[in-house]
């Protein structure tokens, strides 16, 4: 609400190009804003392979700003840029093998990246280059600011309404200990007007102009049966934006975990042409334009800027920037089979022997939340699962594998072990006033750990040692869900932005990272059980940039309608492009009751996408592949046996994105 009080206009930013600094990793100068006055560094550098870096911080804080940890997968190699010209009104400078310039002009601060002359992308031209400075809390202002500030009753109050120190959202209170932190910037992408990436929504693949209503949002949300083409986010957000145009693909990398949005606008401009006649020197021509400002409620501006100019370039400078697909174990290319719930050890035998009955072939079965002891983790409900090694082994027999869920929220009861002990050792986030945060989920009355300390990270996976997870074996894999987080009844059935993590950051500067970092360190467990010798599989329903690193992702809850079946192949692509691969969306649609014919569609479709597993909420009705007659249960087969054919073909396009960061979904 703040920034959007800010309009397109002459930006009151303006760059200081006597005091620049130049050394091997960046180029350093200050700006300053015409009315509050206050100083900002500006860092550019040049990073190996056409990639550019821009970042904005105060340059004399309060205290440290959150900066985005753990997303790249190491310090970015930077090449020296030069200076090709440089007065007090503008600064230029060139790339190591001179191909691109970045002319910084110094009143109003804007910064325009060219390609062979061309300008490709600019920043702040329309001046939307925004920054809330950190400020002490208005109960420790010296006097004379608090005089000012009663003068005015009505501009507290406007004040108030804006959010600065506390906000009310519906019957939730949102105390913003370090005050205002909002940053961001506007990109104005010359010649563009297909842009992409930014997951997740429930969008098409080209992404639309959000001028005349809601700007696309990044914020990890559990939303059951989410609406088609809604700009709020889903579970998971990768803050990469792809714009394409003939003969260049570019990208925008904001880094950056906090609640964020994109607003797109494109249109077309008038360029004049050069011409050599008298004539016609009076030409024009309408080229496109598009327009994207990013704004984030903390955090500093940190952006990369992937010059490609191929769309695969641009897929590798991301990959070289955040990793990666994690190569995928061969049989979770296989078809999986999951339901909320597989009753009992009894059911898992029935279902799977139904496969080798109707002579269809899958690799896994899922267990959810009922498999459990009261949905605390790590343990078995022990009716339902009185062996469950002896479970397992039955499935080995088969060369089959279990996938079980593992869920973030952490049962509050002083005899789980796993809760005491993590009480003990204060792993769970706390609430604002230092008490161990408590939400309500799954379990009941529920703490959540703090996956944002590398320590509970560690912690957390020698929970998956085969001696400490009774009952698992190497055949046992792990499926993260909720872990958005989600908390029922919580502000948007999720934490509050208030909460505290390690380090003292609060929730709100990692929200968009909590998820990444539960499968981080699932993956690490597996890893580590199997004394670093195998590949694990993790599925994950949150994540972020990175992700890919750690395994799977899907979709969520999805419904058993035609329209969810078409959305799905956008979705797909879009978060392939952002970087992770190893995606699917539950066949058959999670909620609801698919007809036959749907049912098969959504197989045929799904045995070409890169995770493939039927799944179904507890209230739909069971629908095994072979429940629809004989006619359906055929097609079902032959589109699953598709798979298994393409299965070779299909690990060595894993291996492609693996090591050359080649989408697999194309
Ligand atoms: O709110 O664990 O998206 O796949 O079956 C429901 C039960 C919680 C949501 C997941 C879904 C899973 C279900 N979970």
């Amino acid at each position: 609400r703040r920034q959007k009080l800010l309009h397109p206009g002459k930006s009151l930013y303006q760059a200081f190009l006597d005091s620049v600094t130049l050394s091997d990793e960046n180029v350093k100068f200050q700006i300053i804003h015409a009315d509050n006055k206050v100083l900002l560094q500006v860092e550019i550098c040049e990073i190996e392979g056409n990639i550019f870096r821009l970042k904005i911080d105060e340059a004399a804080c309060l205290k440290a700003r959150y900066k985005v940890p753990d997303v790249l997968v190491q310090e970015p190699t930077t090449q020296r840029l030069s200076i090709s010209q440089k007065d007090a009104g503008i600064l230029v400078l060139s790339s190591v093998n001179e191909d691109y310039k970045l002319q910084v002009t110094a009143n109003p601060f804007q910064v325009e990246l060219q390609s062979q002359g061309e300008a490709v992308l600019s920043m702040n031209s329309t001046g939307l280059l925004y920054f809330e400075h950190l400020q002490p809390p208005p109960s420790d202002r010296k006097p004379a600011a608090e005089k000012e500030e009663a003068a005015s009753d009505s501009s507290k109050e406007k004040q108030e309404d804006l959010g600065l120190w506390q906000e009310k959202f519906g019957r939730f209170l949102d105390v913003k200990a370090h005050g205002p932190s909002s940053v961001g910037m506007d990109f104005s992408l010359h010649g563009f007007d297909h842009v992409y990436g930014i997951p997740q929504h429930t969008e098409t693949l080209l992404l639309k102009n959000t001028s005349d209503g809601d700007a696309y949002r990044l914020y990890n949300l559990d939303i059951f049966g989410h609406k088609i083409h809604d700009k709020i986010g889903i579970y998971g957000s990768v803050p990469l934006l792809l714009a394409h145009k003939p003969n260049r693909t570019s990208g925008i990398f904001w880094l950056n975990s906090s609640e964020t949005l994109v607003d797109i606008s494109t249109k077309a401009v008038a360029e004049h042409v050069a011409s050599g006649s008298a004539a016609e020197t009076a030409k024009q021509r309408a080229v496109p334009l598009t327009d994207v400002r990013w704004m984030s409620e903390s955090g500093i501006i940190d952006v990369f800027l992937l010059m490609g100019p191929t769309a695969f370039d641009v897929f590798k400078q991301f990959a070289q920037l955040t990793g990666t697909q994690a190569m995928p174990p061969l049989f979770s290319l296989g078809y999986h089979q999951c339901r909320w719930n597989y009753e009992d050890e009894q059911d898992v035998k029935a279902v799977d022997a139904g496969f080798d009955e109707h002579d269809i072939p899958y690799d896994v079965i899922w267990l959810d939340i009922e498999h459990t002891d009261d949905k605390r983790y790590f343990t078995w409900d022990k009716k339902k699962f009185q062996n469950p090694r002896k479970m397992q082994e039955h499935l080995r027999k088969k060369k089959r594998k279990l996938v079980v869920i593992v869920d973030p929220h952490i049962k509050a009861d002083p005899t789980y072990t796993l809760y005491s002990q993590a009480k003990d050792k204060g792993y769970f986030v706390k609430d604002r006033n230092g008490q161990d945060y408590e939400g309500i989920c799954w379990p009941g009355s529920s703490c959540y750990l703090d996956f944002t300390n590398p320590e509970v990270r560690k912690w957390y996976a020698d929970q998956f040692a085969f001696k400490t997870y009774k009952g698992s074996t190497n055949i046992l894999f792990v499926w993260n869900d909720m872990n958005e987080p989600s908390v029922f009844k919580g502000a948007e059935l999720t934490m509050q932005k208030d909460a505290v993590h390690y380090n003292n950051w609060e929730h709100r500067e990692v929200h968009n990272l909590y998820g990444f970092y539960q499968q981080m360190a699932t993956a690490e467990g597996l890893i580590r059980r199997s004394l670093g010798k195998e590949r694990p599989f993790v599925l994950t329903r949150s994540f972020f940039a990175g992700s890919q690193r750690y395994g799977a992702v899907w979709t969520g809850d999805n419904m058993a309608e035609w329209d969810y079946l078409k959305i799905s192949i956008p979705m797909l692509l879009t978060i392939s492009m952002a970087g992770i691969s190893f995606c699917g969306a539950d066949v058959g649609g999670f909620i609801g009751d698919p007809e036959p014919e749907l049912l098969v569609r959504w197989y045929q479709a799904g045995a070409y996408q890169p995770f493939f597993r039927g799944h179904s909420n507890m209230e739909s009705k069971r629908r095994e592949p072979w429940l629809f007659g004989e006619k359906n249960t055929q097609i079902i087969r032959e589109a699953i046996r598709e798979r298994y054919v393409l299965l070779p073909y299909l690990y060595t396009l894993f291996y492609r994105a693996h090591t050359a960061a080649e989408p697999v979904m194309r």
